[in-house]
């Protein structure tokens, strides 16, 4: 599959958040999010970068994802053609900066495959139509508003609910919550790197809730500590951050520092190195799910497309459009009984709206071959 790459447009959206997001990295009111678009005699491609705002959750930030795409990597695509598969060979001279490399990458993905009818989840190759729906629920300022926030999407039918957690905002609320809500409730937490391993019995508490697994407790790079905590609790430890690539997933599975895996393109450099990351899962007998970024429509339909594979056995931070935004850059994605349909047209399946996607944008640059 070539596709020839004529010009590249990088287009800045903002789009204001229902409510802000708040993490151990900090918090979002506004999704300030970087499309990219593959112009050439076909069909258009998009990709959708998910570098946040501030260089919090990872060392990327959407401004810096920006210069280095206008710099360095699109004039190693642009004027020429080049086959999706190729992309991150292409860009293999530059290091990291894997979310901007994975927009890229799926902008040309798309455009390749809405020029050959193809769907990007049977192009990775997924077996579902629907996905299951998991709400990610960011901290809160008292208690109160965790559980009205928690029943809301309850209520709305997502089968899996994650709570983000921090020292001192951790076994609390998860407390309430069961309390509150029950046993049947499928529920996990994040720290995104917030613990030590000194705080491993204090942690070891979160045990008695039941949870599917503890998300990224640890810094990135401590996978020793990883392995040494997880032999010190019984709630799986599933690893975010420290899953650069599927080399490293590999890594840590076999290190013992995670059992489970959240799966996301961007964070790995790509829809295609994501499936290899899935791939090793379940080589390993991992269970795997889809992690998210906030993403606009255009992402969310590859993250979905992504979840269509057999290996994510576990419900992902797949969520409706609403749950972030207002107004959606495509058709919202809407839960059916607690799950998310799989787009079924060619390429990301889905359509951007000429009218929000005028309003919401910030800025417009074109490149093209030699500029
Ligand atoms: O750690 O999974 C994370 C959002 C931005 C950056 C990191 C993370 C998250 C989320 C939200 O938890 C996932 C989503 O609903 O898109
Ligand atoms: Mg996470």
């Amino acid at each position: 599959m070539e596709v020839r790459v004529d010009a590249v447009e990088l287009r800045r959206v903002e789009l204001p958040l229902v409510a802000p997001f708040r993490a151990a990295w900090g918090v979002e009111t506004v999704r300030s999010a970087l499309l990219v678009r593959v112009l050439g005699p076909g069909p258009d491609g998009w990709g959708e970068c998910v570098a946040m705002r501030d260089p919090g959750y990872s060392a990327e930030s959407v401004d810096a994802a920006e210069g280095l795409l206008r710099t360095r990597l699109v004039p190693l695509v642009v004027g020429g053609t080049v086959a999706p598969a190729e992309v991150a060979g292409r860009l293999a001279g530059i290091c990291g900066h894997p979310m901007a490399k994975a927009a890229l990458e799926l902008a040309v993905l798309d455009a390749g495959l809405r020029a050959a009818g193809q769907t990007l989840a049977a192009h990775l190759g997924g077996t579902r139509t629907v996905v299951d729906a998991g709400v990610s629920v960011g901290l809160m300022d008292s208690e109160a508003e965790l559980l009205d926030a928690v029943a809301a999407y309850l209520e709305q039918g997502y089968r899996r609910v994650k709570l983000k957690i921090v020292p001192g905002r951790d076994v609390g609320p998860v407390a309430a919550v069961r309390a509150r809500f029950g046993d049947d409730v499928a529920l996990q937490v994040d720290a995104n790197g917030a613990y030590r391993l000194a705080d491993a019995d204090h942690l070891a508490e979160l045990d008695a809730f039941d949870l599917l697994l503890i998300e990224q407790p640890l810094a990135d790079d401590d996978l020793t500590g990883h392995a040494e905590l997880g032999r010190r609790l019984r709630t799986p430890i599933c690893l975010d951050e420290s899953i650069t690539s599927a080399a490293a997933a590999r890594t840590a599975l076999a290190l013992g520092a995670c059992r489970v895996i959240n799966i996301k393109a961007g964070r790995v450099g790509g829809y295609l190195e994501a499936r290899r990351v899935h791939d090793v899962c379940v080589a390993a007998g991992a269970p795997a799910w889809c992690g998210g970024m906030l993403e606009t429509g255009l992402g969310r339909a590859a993250n979905v497309a992504l979840a269509s594979l057999p290996g994510f056995t576990l419900p992902g931070d797949l969520s409706a459009s609403d749950r972030y935004f207002r107004r959606d850059l495509t058709a919202p994605f809407v839960l059916s009984d607690g799950q998310l349909t799989v787009p079924q047209g060619p390429g990301l399946g889905v359509e951007v709206d000429g009218d929000a996607l005028a309003e919401l944008t910030s800025a417009v640059t074109l490149v093209r071959a030699g500029a």
